[in-house]
This record gives C-alpha cells, sequence and structure tokens, in this order.
C-alpha cells in the first residue's frame, strides 16, 4: 500500500434506511411500525411531518439504483423493514414484502454494487411495542427469528450485514427522553428498564448473529452501527490524549444515552465495563457466563456512525475536560452537527485499539444537513458537504497511513430523506429530493464524491 493511500478494496459507499426513503407504509401488506404510529399521532414530529410517503423509494427504487450507479457508489448500506417483512414482528412472513428486498439486492447486484444489510433501523412493528419491546425477553428470539428469514432469503447474494443501527438512539432516545423532539415511542422509564432493554438489545444481537450464521449461503460478514462521537485530544500531550481515550470509554454518570463501552465492551470483549456496574449497583440486570457468551459472537468489523465530536483536555488530575467550542465554529443546519474534522481519525484509532487491530474499521456513516435548495442554473451547490467531506475524509486518511485497518466509507446520506423528528427540514443527502414532485437531483457533492471514488481517495 502506498503511503498516506486508502488501502486497495476499500469501499465507497452511501448510507438509508427503510423508514426514511421506502414511503409506502401501508401497502402489499405491510405491518405498521412504531415510527407509523408515532408519526401518525402528531406534534411530536416537526410541522407533523410522517414517512408515510418519503422518497418512494419503494416504487422507484430502480430509478434510485441506477443514479447510485451513474455516481460510481460502490456499496450501499440500507436497512430492511421488520414489520414489512413480519407485519406483527414473529410468525406470519409477508411475501411481498421479503420480495421487495429480493429485487433491490438484485437491482444492486446487477449494477455492481455490493448491498449492506442493516437488520433493524428503528422501525419496530408496533405488536412487539405494545408486548414491552425492549423489556420484553420474548424480543431475543423475534429478533433471531426475523434475521434467520432475511437471511435465508438474502444470504445467498449479500455478504455484509448490521444487526442494529445506533442503539443508544432507539433506546435512549426513544425510552429515556419522552417529550416532543424525541424518537418512537417517545416514553421515559427508569435507569432500571433502560439497562434491562440494553441487555435485550445485547442479547438479540448476539442470536441474531447466530442466525445470520447458521441461514446465510454466502459467508457472512458481521458489525453493527452504533453511533458515538468523537473525543479529541486537545494537544499532542500524552495527558490529553489519555483524558480524550478516558472520555470516549468512561461511564462517570447515569445516562439513558450511555458511553460506548457499555455498549460494545460485552459484543467484542465479552464483559460490562466494571465502571458501569459500579455506578449503577442493583440497577444493573442479572447476567450469566452463558449470556456474555451469547453476547459476544465473533464480530468482523468494527462499525460507528460519527458526525461530531468534542475537544478534549486533561483536567484536574487528569479528568476529561470538555474545551468550549471556539466561537462560530462551522455548524450544519441542526445544533448537533459542528464541524470536527478530526473526528474519524480519533474514533477510528481509539475504536481500533480497544476492540481489534485486525478487524477493519467500518464508516458506518457520517455527514452533513445542510440547507440546499436547486438553485436557478438547475443544480444544488453544497459547497458545504464537499468542504465537509473532504476534512473528515482526510482525518481517515491518516488513520490509513498509520497502519489502522479500514474497511470502507458510508455517506450519510445518499438522499435527503426523512431525518426523525427533524421531519423534512433536515436534509442529509449527496442527492437534492423535491418532496412535492418527488424529483431527484444531484447535488455538487455526487458529482465530487464520484471523482473521489474514482480515484479510491487519491484527490483528499
Ligand atoms: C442516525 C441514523 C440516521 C440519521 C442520521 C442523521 O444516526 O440518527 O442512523 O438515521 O438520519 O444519523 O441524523
Amino acid at each position: 500500500m502506498a503511503k498516506n493511500s486508502f488501502p486497495k478494496g476499500f469501499k465507497w459507499g452511501v448510507a438509508t434506511a427503510s423508514y426514511q426513503i421506502e414511503g409506502a407504509w401501508n401497502i402489499d401488506g405491510k405491518g405498521p411500525s412504531i415510527w407509523d404510529e408515532f408519526c401518525h399521532r402528531g406534534e411530536k414530529v416537526w410541522n407533523n411531518h410522517t414517512g408515510d410517503v418519503a422518497c418512494d423509494h419503494y416504487h422507484r427504487y430502480k430509478e434510485d439504483v441506477a443514479l447510485m450507479r451513474s455516481l460510481g457508489i460502490q456499496a450501499y448500506r440500507l436497512s430492511t423493514s421488520w414489520p414489512r417483512i413480519m407485519p406483527t414482528g414473529f410468525g406470519k412472513v409477508n411475501a411481498k414484502g421479503l420480495a421487495f428486498y429480493d429485487k433491490l439486492v438484485d437491482t444492486l447486484l446487477a449494477a455492481g454494487i455490493d448491498p449492506w444489510i442493516t437488520l433493524f433501523h428503528w422501525d419496530l412493528p408496533l405488536e412487539l411495542e405494545n408486548r414491552g419491546s425492549w423489556r420484553n425477553d420474548e424480543i431475543i428470539d423475534q429478533f433471531a427469528e426475523y434475521a434467520a428469514v432475511v437471511a435465508r432469503k438474502l444470504g445467498d447474494r449479500v455478504s455484509n450485514w448490521m444487526t442494529f443501527n445506533e442503539p443508544q438512539c432507539f433506546i435512549g432516545l426513544g425510552y429515556g427522553n419522552g417529550g416532543n423532539g424525541a424518537h418512537a415511542p417517545g416514553e421515559k422509564h427508569s435507569y432500571r428498564d433502560i439497562l434491562k432493554m440494553y441487555f435485550n438489545f445485547h442479547r438479540a444481537h448476539g442470536k441474531g448473529v447466530q442466525a445470520i450464521r447458521a441461514n446465510a449461503k454466502l459467508k457472512a460478514k458481521i458489525g453493527l452501527a452504533p453511533c458515538s462521537g468523537a473525543n479529541i485530544p486537545a494537544s499532542n500531550s500524552k495527558a490529553d490524549l489519555e483524558a480524550a481515550r478516558t472520555a470516549t470509554f468512561a461511564n462517570a454518570a447515569k445516562n439513558a444515552f450511555p458511553s460506548s463501552s457499555l455498549i460494545l465492551d460485552p459484543l467484542f470483549l465479552g464483559k460490562y465495563p466494571e465502571d458501569a456496574l459500579k455506578l449503577y449497583g442493583d440497577e444493573f440486570p442479572k447476567f450469566t457466563s452463558a449470556d456474555m457468551k451469547l453476547i459476544s459472537q465473533k464480530l468482523d468489523f468494527i462499525g460507528f456512525n460519527c458526525y461530531s465530536g468534542a475537544t478534549i483536555k486533561a483536567g484536574k488530575d487528569g479528568k476529561p475536560e470538555v474545551v468550549p467550542q471556539r466561537p462560530g465554529n462551522p455548524r450544519g443546519q441542526l445544533d448537533w452537527l459542528s464541524i470536527e474534522p478530526d473526528s474519524l481519525y480519533w474514533l477510528a484509532r481509539f475504536f481500533s485499539e480497544r476492540y481489534g487491530a485486525d478487524k477493519p474499521v467500518v464508516i458506518t456513516e457520517n455527514g452533513f444537513c445542510n440547507l440546499d435548495w436547486v438553485s436557478l442554473d438547475g443544480k444544488v451547490h453544497d459547497q458545504a458537504r464537499i468542504d465537509q467531506a473532504h476534512r473528515y475524509l482526510k482525518g481517515l486518511k491518516r488513520a490509513a497511513s498509520e497502519g489502522i485497518k479500514l474497511g470502507a466509507y458510508f455517506h450519510w446520506s445518499f438522499m435527503d430523506n426523512f431525518e426523525w423528528a427533524e421531519g423534512y427540514r433536515a436534509r442529509f443527502g449527496m442527492v437534492h429530493v423535491d418532496f412535492e414532485t418527488l424529483k431527484r437531483t444531484p447535488k455538487d457533492s455526487a458529482y465530487w464524491y464520484k471523482d473521489v471514488i474514482a480515484c479510491n481517495g487519491e484527490n483528499i
């Protein structure tokens, strides 16, 4: 490998999720999800937007895949909708729902695009919610049943799998928050409940991994897509570096949106972090060594979604302290998205060190939301997105040059879509979508990305 290059075989992709793009919320036998119910409840989502139609990808997938192909996209991270495939979450399989993903995968492969499938990107079947969702142990087998159905159908052509997207969000924002601006189902539970839900997510993940391996014909490569902000050392000093590492993995205070170690240590290292067990005491669910064995199925890559970060310095006694952002720091349309270009470098480095330098790091999401519109010349000039991606990819390239193993980068998102509680107001796509006509217009960033892909990032 040439020094300072992305590795040969590195995959350049884009990502989406079922509820955010598909629409077709109640046709061809699909069951309702918690997001259908949450949006229809009203007042929960910005301007009462819903995913009923979204980008109508369900009907326009051929056009969308053709567009991806014309942009040189090599890999596409999509999610399958559990209630489209199993309307109540278990038992009956909806053949028409499964057929949609079957055709989608064939269309992608015919276009030379590698499908990467996420089994759960938040659209939980409503029936499972009514049965207690992640608080009910039955969900473990139900998720494994669903994973088996999908792997049996698509596993002869799909080799890259992610069990879950951002557990911190669907549990923390869905059940630990309540109120507007939260995620479906918009509830607020005790820490005891929340920890139980993480424990059941962990076990569902483990059984899901087993189900994929047992049912896929191709050799399955499996991971997941947790989210994390990066902690970026304020200087080159050893103390700041240690403080940033600590900030990434420490469980210092109770939080429904916990640190990466509580999410990932059980999966990759087979144990819960000591500081979390101490912090929560008897609120923590009882677990056995058999549970830990199930939870820590071998994984093939280290995935993460990362958009932003904080600068950390060593404070008193080396304790991590957040350095306030400089005034006027560049940011996206949503407040949480401040531009911190070194984020991918530091998170890749800290995760790779902790979870196995032998496993490739996969950026399952990174991207930017902007106020993009179609200009008078008919084009979409999203210079800010190009600059964001360019800067972040420089950080990723640095990781490659230091020998950190890298597998793929997925830009979030292929096209503008339903941004959860923010509705359609936040545009994350490299392709602009007019939500009245559903017309797609590739933005300048899409053409820029095409050039990046064509030279495997040599222009970064
Ligand atoms: C998430 C999800 C995506 C979002 C994206 C922008 O991270 O919340 O994986 O569905 O749309 O991250 O917020």
